[in-house]
């Protein structure tokens, strides 16, 4: 069975809680029953961390042998070399997902140190940015 790992970094355990006009209300374990209920013929699991080195870490976990991360960085996606260094150094496709357009917010959002190591990139379509991501990885 394929295995996907999806992985969250900094303050995205506030979803649903804070911030509804640009992240939504629904919480990310809600929307995670009803992906895993979608995507029943796949293994999903999901972390999240608030720490950049528990996410390397975790990069690390599972960048041998699954078969793709689908990864919202957060904040750390502007900022992080230690996480685009992990992208690099595993053998797991990661595929960057955003749920806004962060190029439609303030400049600092523009930049991404990890798309350039990454899979692809999906952003703007809400939590639904990470069902494309899923969907990027079945043949
Ligand atoms: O649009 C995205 O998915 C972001 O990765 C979200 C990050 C932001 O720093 C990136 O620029 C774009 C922020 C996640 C914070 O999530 C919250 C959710 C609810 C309430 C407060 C923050």
């Amino acid at each position: 069975m394929m295995r996907i790992l999806i992985l969250n970094g900094p303050n995205l355990n506030l979803l649903g809680k804070r911030e509804p006009e640009i992240y939504g209300s629904e919480t990310f374990e809600q929307f995670f029953e009803t992906l895993k209920d979608k995507y029943s013929d796949i293994t999903l699991e999901y972390f999240q961390s608030n720490s950049e080195g528990i996410l390397v870490d975790k990069i690390h976990e599972v960048g041998f042998t699954y078969d793709g991360i689908v990864m919202n960085a957060g904040a750390y996606t502007h900022t992080s070399v230690a996480i685009a260094d992990a992208i690099s150094g595993v053998t797991t496709p990661v595929v960057e997902v955003h749920i806004s357009n962060t190029h439609k917010r303030e400049t600092f959002r523009h930049k991404s140190f990890l798309s350039p190591v990454c899979k692809g990139v999906i952003l703007g379509f809400g939590l639904k940015s990470y069902e494309l991501g899923v969907e990027s990885f079945i043949k």
